[in-house]
């Protein structure tokens, strides 16, 4: 099940995101490379892709497993004429993009956890890692990084990802087609671009309040030493998760969710 990237060049060659793709049969970080050929100048819409990663990145010098053969590892170079403070928005839009993807795969057992992650029944299935470069107070290009596990069984995991992490394989007990994969991930990231380029926002951040199911749960959100306590109550304009807690509303803008036991 060969990634056929001829067909995919072929087939998105009149639209924005994958007007350009970069096929890597090993590269460190989709990202990293992304990023070189962005400060080089490549177009709005260039892909990077590649079959595995030797050094692939989570946030906060975290790690991302990428083996060869099994998955799909991606970057996409953006370059939206907006102020960077507007860009928090971009990872969510990214997010519901691919939550839409894996949806089709498995309806009604997909699940977006803020900023980042698409689960599938609880379990991780997809990271996104959005790098920013910026000229002045505007954005000069995003990178998108996508990891998403399609063909992975859970002995190709690391012992202690094995509870937490799945793939689409593992939730569908079938062979998932990574150029499928890829024509729909791109279509619905264009689709979905289009819309957060068209002043979509208020779209954008309703379609990922309906996914992560967080309204009105109880969370902590731990950002290195700090944690913040309190009930979502939803999402400002910029993509910041409100929380409502013990000293009032409070803005989160990075961290790692967790819904609170009570
Ligand atoms: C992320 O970070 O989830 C962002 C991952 C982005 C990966 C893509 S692959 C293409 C592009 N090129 C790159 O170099 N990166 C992007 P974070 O929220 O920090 O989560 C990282 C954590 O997820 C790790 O510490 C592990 O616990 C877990 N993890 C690592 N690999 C995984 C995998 N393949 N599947 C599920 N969970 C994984």
């Amino acid at each position: 099940m060969d990634f056929n990237v001829g067909e995919l060049r072929a087939f998105f060659s009149r639209r924005v995101i994958g007007r350009r793709i970069e096929y890597f049969e090993e590269v460190e970080s989709t990202n990293a490379e992304a990023l070189r050929l962005a400060l080089e100048g490549a177009p709005e819409g260039t892909v990077v892709v590649a079959d595995a990663q030797t050094k692939g990145r989570g946030r906060l010098d975290r790690s991302w497993e990428s083996p060869p053969a099994m998955n799909l590892y991606l970057s996409v170079v953006l370059r939206p004429d907006i102020p960077a403070v507007s860009s928090s928005l971009i990872p969510l839009t990214v997010g519901v993009a691919v939550a839409e993807v894996v949806s089709a795969y498995c309806p009604g057992r997909v699940r977006l956890k803020w900023p980042n992650d698409v689960l599938v029944d609880g379990k991780k299935i997809c990271g996104i890692l959005a790098e920013m470069r910026t000229k002045g107070e505007r954005v000069s290009f995003l990178i998108a990084g996508i990891g998403v596990n399609l063909n992975m069984q859970k002995l190709h995991f690391p012992r202690e990802l094995r509870e937490t992490a799945t793939s689409l394989r593992m939730e569908t007990a079938t062979d998932i087609d990574r150029s499928d994969f890829a024509v729909r991930l791109f279509e619905a990231l264009g689709n979905w671009y289009r819309v957060f380029l068209n002043g979509g926002g208020a779209d954008i951040r309703a379609a990922w309040l309906r996914l992560s199911d967080l309204v009105g749960k109880q969370v902590e959100v731990v950002f290195r030493d700090t944690i913040q306590r309190g009930a979502v109550t939803g999402l400002d304009e910029n993509g910041a998760l409100l929380l409502e807690g013990e000293s009032g509303l409070q803005r989160v803008l990075a961290g790692d969710v967790y819904i609170a036991r009570l």
